[in-house]
C-alpha cells in the first residue's frame, strides 16, 4: 500500500526540532495509548494499558529525526464531548481503529463525520492507522476503507496503514508515515492501495 503523499526525507532539518502537534482520535479500546508510549519507549516496555480517562502527551522521536508532540485524547463518548479544547496548534491527525471491533463500524463513521466537521482541524493531513490485524476474523485495511468510504476524503492528504502495534518494527514505520504527510501536506488527496 502506498500514498503519493509519503514522501518521507531523510534528514530533520532545524525547524522539525520544534515538534508538531498531532491530536490521536479513535474509539475506546483502539490502542492509541499503546501506539503512544511503543514511540515514547518501545513497545517491549509496555507491560499494559489503562482506559485513558482525558488524554495523554508525550513527545516522541520519528527514525529521521521529527519530534512530535503527541495528543492521545481518550476515546470514551463522555470525554470527547470535550475534546475540542485541546485542538489549537494542532498540524497533523491520527486516528486510530480496531479492526476487530466489527460492531463499532457505524460509532466509528460517526466520530470521523464529527472531526471532518470540526473547521479548526479542516485540511490537516490524517493518518489512519488500523490496529489489531493479529486477531483473527479483524477487517481488512481494504474493508475499512470501502465501509468508512475513506475514497470520499478529498480535502486533506491522508494514508491508512494496518499494524499490529505490539510489534516494534510496525509502529515505528507508522511514524515514517507521518513525517511524509506532515512533510508534504499540500492538501491534495493521496492515492492508496
Ligand atoms: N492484539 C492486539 N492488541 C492490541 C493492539 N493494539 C492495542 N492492543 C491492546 O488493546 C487494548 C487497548 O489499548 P489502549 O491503547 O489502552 O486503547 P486506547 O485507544 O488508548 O483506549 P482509551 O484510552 O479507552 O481511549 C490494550 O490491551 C492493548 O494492549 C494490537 O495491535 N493487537
Ligand atoms: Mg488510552
Amino acid at each position: 500500500m502506498g500514498a503519493t503523499c509519503s514522501v518521507s526525507r531523510g534528514v530533520a532539518t532545524p525547524i522539525d526540532r520544534v515538534p508538531h502537534k498531532i491530536i490521536m482520535f479513535g474509539l475506546e479500546n483502539a490502542g492509541k495509548t499503546q501506539l503512544l508510549y511503543s514511540w515514547k519507549i518501545g513497545s517491549k516496555l509496555v507491560k499494559r494499558t489503562i482506559p485513558t480517562e482525558e488524554f495523554n502527551v508525550e513527545t516522541v522521536t520519528s527514525p529521521d529525526g521529527v519530534f512530535y508532540s503527541v495528543w492521545d485524547l481518550s476515546g470514551k463518548a463522555s470525554s470527547r464531548l470535550r475534546r475540542r479544547q485541546y485542538f489549537g496548534g494542532a498540524e497533523g491527525l491520527i486516528y486510530v481503529i480496531d479492526s476487530s471491533a466489527h460492531e463499532d463500524i457505524g460509532e466509528v463513521k460517526k466520530d470521523l463525520g464529527a472531526i471532518f466537521g470540526e473547521s479548526e482541524l479542516s485540511g490537516l493531513p490524517l493518518l489512519f492507522i488500523v490496529t489489531k490485524q493479529d486477531i483473527e476474523g479483524s477487517m481488512t485495511v481494504e474493508k475499512l476503507c470501502e465501509e468508512l468510504n475513506l475514497k470520499q476524503v478529498v480535502d486533506r492528504c491522508w494514508n491508512i496503514c494496518g499494524v499490529c502495534s505490539l510489534e516494534e518494527d510496525e509502529n515505528t514505520t507508522l511514524l515514517k508515515r507521518l513525517d511524509g504527510l506532515i512533510h508534504t501536506n499540500t492538501g491534495e488527496r493521496s492515492e492508496m492501495l
